[in-house]
């Protein structure tokens, strides 16, 4: 039997009929049963040192495509799924997307996933199995609003094991269950994404919104991802989860390594841990914690897991690097504490510098200058980044462990961002350069060579355009909205932060709205689009989801702009969203103030997708700037440094723009408009007016200017459709850097130092 009949088995054999009589839902659940057989099937990787990368996201997105594809049967189920009388995304759109992440940390930690089991790596993830996600986004009179997300059912990937753990509390112990979804790479070997829950866990608790009684901890632990941090009791509990997710993973780990046979005293031999932000970082006293238990000496346990541990930074900004209230350790996981205090007290004899001890003045502990003092290995995601790390923000640490810094600039997997969700672009690329870059991503570079072919600048329009029309139908069918297929896309896809300065990106749309009344039509309609959840406590995030809703209704009920603008935010934006949304887009925003964005990874797959990137020389675009070079990018504002110095100086003042210069002037008075105040909530468009004048913490009237004229430039070089052709080719001839395999191969290298 081929693997499309032994599909056509597998649904006799669990519904009893052929092909042409299965529901849609029969067809998924015959797929699903199929791959999972596949999956447990095929063979692990296995080897005699092993990753665990711990975090507290894994986005992985729906798995059915992905699955598919790095089992080599992606054709064969595509034929079943016709067979049927269906398409495979109409297959795919019944799969509930898993709700394990919020954005690109926990997007990186998939495509890493992805990478390592695609290069023969032993490496297993490591997280939480939260039953209601992040949560859902509605978007209510102008407003979002939140809800949980429920994914988990009988068809999931998930499997249930027989492991399971005790944690111990302060007060009380549990017993934790562990589930496994099974990770295929490339190659079509295994490794796993362990997410451990608690049998406890009650949804029912959760009553309106997402509210839920935080002190509940047997009924409320992994409910939510990032659970709401405006009070103590959320705070705590985040520390719960902290500490259920490292005891399950150190104890997975040191039951592995029993299991083959392995002494605890070589665990650096045969374990790497690498800590994806600082949310695991109780990993490391935790293991110190068993390794004494069982009868290792303390300042033997402590050099083995210094060896053992790797730990990478996601950002600069403060607010994000975690630093616990000891009370809060001492209440929750009282064992670890004085495990803490004699790790700060070594650390304070590695160096007196009071800013590197793990224990401040004030009792909280900061897990990140733990994570440097006892592991091997620090590093940034992005070039810029780790170099602002040595040299600015972890400087102290870089002096005393100058050897440890490491930069690692991110990456992603083609075989989703790519392979998975544009077969248009895919096959054009393997008729034009054979299917070589699919195994070695740098072979895209072949591409660049045909730049100048009008034939292949008419294909790759002719792919981009039918992106842009499949955007359209969804954002009509799910949102009700009409999107001009013929405007240029202009898109930005990311967790709402003001650092991000979405709030930059719907002031230029204001400017552009006035502009169209006073007559000054552009040459081609404009579509701008966002997608982007805000933190529930957030306050002011929620504010500019307000006001870009809020512009988008006003747009489209003016008869005299919204033939020229449109602004749609898409509703609880996603990995599968974002699938839609980036083989679609001409334009990729990317407009963090200098020196905030650690690397970004949107940016990435817009370019391997062949949009344009417009941004700040900030992250991961200044390594696409280097490679596509000034022509194929659209860079404004001030650099890293001008910024870190305003900083430094405290001598940024948002008002004096304001009142000097006009332009700035009526776009942000705009926002408090009568016209708009009658449409939108008059409380949140006055918040967002205020805080820009008032602070504007992240300088977006600093750039506004800069950010109008090359948005302007851009969409006016959009306009020689055979130079933006070429644009098209060279960002995806140069996007090979990104692949996440190379990232990968490099951790390994560096780092982890596997097979
Ligand atoms: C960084 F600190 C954090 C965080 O809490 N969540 C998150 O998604 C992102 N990130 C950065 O903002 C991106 O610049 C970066 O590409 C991504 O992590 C992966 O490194």
């Amino acid at each position: 039997m081929n693997t499309e009949q032994q599909m056509t088995a597998k649904a006799e054999a669990l519904f009893h009929k052929g092909p042409a009589a299965l529901t849609k839902e029969e067809v998924y659940a015959t797929l699903l049963a199929f791959t999972k057989e596949a999956l447990a099937d095929a063979p692990k990787i296995t080897g005699d040192k092993k990753l665990y990368y711990i975090s507290a996201e894994f986005l992985i997105g729906k798995l059915l495509s992905n699955n598919l594809i790095n089992l080599g049967i992606y054709n064969d189920a595509k034929a079943f799924v016709e067979q049927a009388g269906y398409t495979l995304p109409e297959i795919e759109e019944i799969e509930a997307e898993p709700s394990l992440g919020n954005g690109g940390l926990g997007r990186l930690a998939a495509c890493f996933l992805d990478s390592i089991a695609t290069l023969d790596l032993p490496g297993d993830g490591v997280g939480l199995n939260y039953h209601l996600g992040l949560f859902r986004q509605q978007f209510e009179n102008h407003r979002q609003v939140e809800y949980p997300n429920p994914w988990i059912s009988s068809e999931t990937w998930e499997n249930r094991t027989d492991v399971h753990f005790e944690v111990s509390f302060k007060d009380f112990t549990v017993t934790s269950s562990m589930y496994t979804i099974d990770v295929a790479g490339y190659n079509q070997k295994v490794n796993a994404l362990n997410l451990f829950d608690l049998d406890s866990v009650d949804d029912s608790i959760v009553t309106d919104s997402i509210n839920f009684d935080k002190e509940e901890i047997k009924k409320n632990l992994t409910l939510f991802l990032y659970p709401d941090d405006g009070d103590e009791a959320g705070r705590r509990l985040r520390v719960y989860q902290q500490y259920f997710m490292v005891s399950n993973a150190a104890q997975l780990i040191l039951k592995e390594m029993d299991d083959k046979g392995y002494p605890i005293e070589e665990l650096s031999q045969h374990v790497v841990v690498q800590i994806n932000d600082t949310h695991p970082s109780m990993v490391i006293p935790e293991l110190i914690r068993l390794l004494t238990a069982r009868g290792m000496s303390f300042k033997a346990a402590v050099k083995q897991v210094e060896n053992t541990c790797a730990y990478t930074n996601h950002t600069i900004l403060a607010e994000a690097l975690e630093k616990w209230p000891s009370q809060y350790l001492e209440d929750i996981c009282p064992q670890l504490m004085p495990i803490i205090k004699q790790l700060d007290e070594i650390a304070r004899t590695r160096s007196s510098n009071p800013a590197t001890a793990i224990i401040d003045q004030d009792g909280r502990v900061h897990m990140a200058h733990m994570d440097i003092h006892f592991s091997q290995s620090t590093n940034g995601v992005a070039a810029i980044h780790t170099d602002i790390l040595k040299n600015e923000e972890l400087h102290d640490f870089y002096e005393l462990y100058p050897e440890r810094f490491n930069n690692k600039t991110n990456g992603v997997t083609f075989r989703r961002w790519l392979i998975a969700c544009n077969p248009q672009l895919t096959a054009f690329l393997d008729r034009k350069i054979g299917d070589g870059w699919k195994q070695n991503a740098d072979l895209l570079e072949e591409f660049e060579s045909l730049k100048n072919d009008a034939g292949v600048q008419a294909q790759l329009q002719a792919i981009k355009q039918e992106k842009k029309n499949e955007l359209s139908t969804y954002i009509y069918n799910h949102q009700n909205i009409v999107v001009n297929p013929d405007s240029i896309y202009d898109i930005q896809i990311k967790r709402l932060h003001e650092y991000k300065r979405q709030q930059m990106n719907a002031l230029y749309i204001i400017d552009k709205y006035l502009r169209i009344k006073n007559g000054e039509i552009p040459a081609r309609p404009i579509t701008c689009i966002f997608g982007a959840k805000a933190a529930p406590a957030y306050l002011l995030a929620k504010d500019i989801i307000s006001l870009i809703l809020t512009l988008g209704d006003l747009i489209r009920n003016d008869p005299e702009v919204s033939p020229y603008l449109n602004v749609v935010m898409v509703e609880n934006y996603n990995v599968t969203l974002a699938e839609k949304l980036i083989p679609a887009a001409d334009v990729s925003e990317q407009i963090s103030l200098a020196s905030k964005e650690a690397s970004g990874t949107s940016n990435m797959k817009f370019m391997l997708n062949g949009a344009v990137t417009l941004g700040t020389d900030d992250g991961a675009n200044v390594e696409i700037h280097e490679l596509v070079g000034d022509d194929n990018i659209f860079i404004f504002g001030v650099d890293s440094d001008t910024v870190i110095n305003h900083y430094k100086n405290a001598d940024y003042s948002s008002r004096q723009i304001y009142e000097s210069d006009p332009v700035v002037k009526r776009t942000v008075d705009f926002i408090t408009d009568p016209a708009m105040m009658a449409i939108g909530d008059p409380e949140a468009l006055t918040r967002v007016k205020n805080d820009m004048i008032n602070k504007d913490w992240f300088m977006a009237l600093l750039d506004l200017h800069a950010y109008i004229d090359e948005k302007d430039k851009c969409f006016a070089a959009y306009e020689d459709r055979q130079a933006w052709a070429e644009k098209m080719i060279v960002n995806i001839s140069k996007a090979g850097y990104f692949s996440s395999d190379r990232t990968i191969a490099q951790y390994n290298q560096d780092i982890w130092h596997l097979k």
